[in-house]
């Protein structure tokens, strides 16, 4: 059991809509901010809310976030135990493996004190909820930053920019998730939620049903990984792949999945869309397959693939939860160009407004990004060394193997495409630790 109509929306359901903006703020003025949010708080969206009948649901969801130098302007010094969230993600920037010269100003510091994310389906809305938040907030906030994310056009609603399908693979909450899905990761609540089971840390009592939301902002570079991919495609065994095919092969195995989200461990050299859509099937792997080894195959799904050292599965051993976050990130940015994509070069900022929750920043998605996609020699216990992750894994060289099936001991040196331009470590608390111990 667990009090959804106190857990903030975007958690554990996502608020799944066309648009996404994040709205970054500083606090002026601690005492009038939170008055305001104490009139503010029944706007906030409950899980409960967005699990209801779309009739009785408002027209835009909002939640609420806060840095940890936010929560100290706003009087609170309570230890959250968490180590990263205290000191900030710029503090850790340069651990992740990013180049703090990548870092747009605004988040390079302490001076971002939280962010409200709203979702809704079309752009009046946020409209609204913008002046909603300037009317009720007035000077007591700034807004620092603001990045108006959303789905791309058409068939590429759901498709980050590089061309990939994303959410695909979240993992369930024992006593929340209704339906599993073949194959999906199952974890107890608290590795999610602080204070419930699954989180053994000793926190101060207000921060029950809160999480971490890791927030990063990161570059996409479209035409240059377009460009690189063609420029290295791979063959089949058949020899029969376009150039434009070869390519699609090579960057579906840095991924793990092909652009439909079929995974490439269970369709290994075509695309099969209809296994991409099906979520009955399109989860169900991990692996490991009867008659292969599973410390030197990679011929279906390579070590390194993004999926693969983000979600090792059988790896590490189908039971490894602790290492698991929820993903709810959605792209920001105009689509290519036709000069870009004729010069094969970004000239205008897109991305992904990557968003991760969990109870331990450490555990999750810092866990992830250093011990894992950084890490060459993970996973661990193979006949060769995996090398870094391809598309987000950072570090220097940036080598993998295992890349091309025909040819698996070939090493690939793979510019870096997503540039990390900024980020912040969040508490967003539960409803009512927002009434109870954050406004006033
Ligand atoms: Fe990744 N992408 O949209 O193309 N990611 N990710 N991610 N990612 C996944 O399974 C992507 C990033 C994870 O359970 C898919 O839902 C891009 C970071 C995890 O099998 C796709 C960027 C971190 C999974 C992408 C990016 C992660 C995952 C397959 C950067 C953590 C689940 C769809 C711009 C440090 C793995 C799916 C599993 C899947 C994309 C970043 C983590 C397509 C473009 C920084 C845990």
């Amino acid at each position: 059991f667990l009090p959804l109509q106190n857990i903030q929306g975007d958690i554990f359901v996502g608020m799944k809509k066309q648009l996404e903006t994040f709205y970054f703020f500083h606090i002026n003025d601690a005492t009038s901010f939170k008055t305001a949010l104490k009139s503010y708080v029944p706007t906030i969206t409950s899980t409960a809310t967005l699990l209801s009948p779309a009739s009785s649901q408002p027209l835009a969801f909002v939640n609420i976030a806060f840095s940890s130098s936010g929560l100290k302007e706003l009087g609170i010094t309570d230890n959250l135990g968490d180590q990263q969230f205290s000191s900030g993600m710029y503090a850790d920037a340069t651990n992740l493996g990013d180049s703090l010269s990548n870092w747009k100003s605004t988040y390079a510091g302490t001076d971002i004190h939280g962010v409200f994310l709203m979702g809704t389906d079309q752009t009046s809305y946020i409209t609204s909820y913008l002046s909603d938040i300037e009317s009720t907030f007035g000077s007591s906030i700034t807004q620092l930053d603001r990045i108006d994310a959303a789905a791309r056009p058409g068939s590429e609603a759901g498709h980050e920019h590089f061309g990939f399908l994303d959410g695909i693979s979240n993992p369930a909450i024992s006593g929340f998730s209704m339906n599993v899905l073949p194959g999906q990761a199952i974890v107890p609540p608290g590795i999610i939620l602080i204070g419930r089971p699954g989180d053994a840390t000793i926190r101060p009592p207000w921060t029950l049903d809160g999480t971490f939301m890791a927030f990063r902002r990161l570059q996409q570079k479209v035409p240059e990984f377009n460009k690189w991919t063609l420029d290295n495609a791979i063959q089949n065994e058949a020899k029969t792949l376009t150039v434009q095919q070869g390519a699609d092969y090579l960057s579906a195995r840095m991924f793990g999945r092909w652009k439909s989200g079929a995974p490439t461990d269970l369709s290994p050299e075509v695309d099969d869309p209809t296994l991409g859509a099906d979520p009955q099937r399109n989860n169900n792997f991990d692996f490991s397959h009867l008659g292969s080894l599973l410390i030197s195959d990679q011929s279906k799904c390579p070590f390194s693939a993004h999926i693969r050292k983000t979600n090792p599965r059988a790896d590490l051993g189908d039971l490894n939860t602790i290492n698991h976050a929820i993903r709810a990130g959605t792209p920001y940015g105009p689509e290519v160009s036709s000069s870009e994509s004729s010069s094969n070069t970004t000239t205008q900022d897109r991305g992904l407004a990557f968003v991760e929750y969990q109870s331990n920043i450490g555990n999750g998605f810092r866990f992830q990004q250093i011990n894992w996609a950084n890490t060459a020699n993970f996973p661990p216990l193979k006949t060769v060394t995996p090398g870094i992750e391809p598309i987000v894994g950072q570090g220097s060289p940036r080598t993998a193997e295992g890349l091309d099936p025909a040819n698996q001991s070939k090493g690939y040196t793979i510019p870096q495409f997503v540039i990390p331009t900024g980020g912040e470590y969040f508490f967003m608390p539960s409803i009512s630790a927002l009434t109870s111990k954050i406004a006033a």
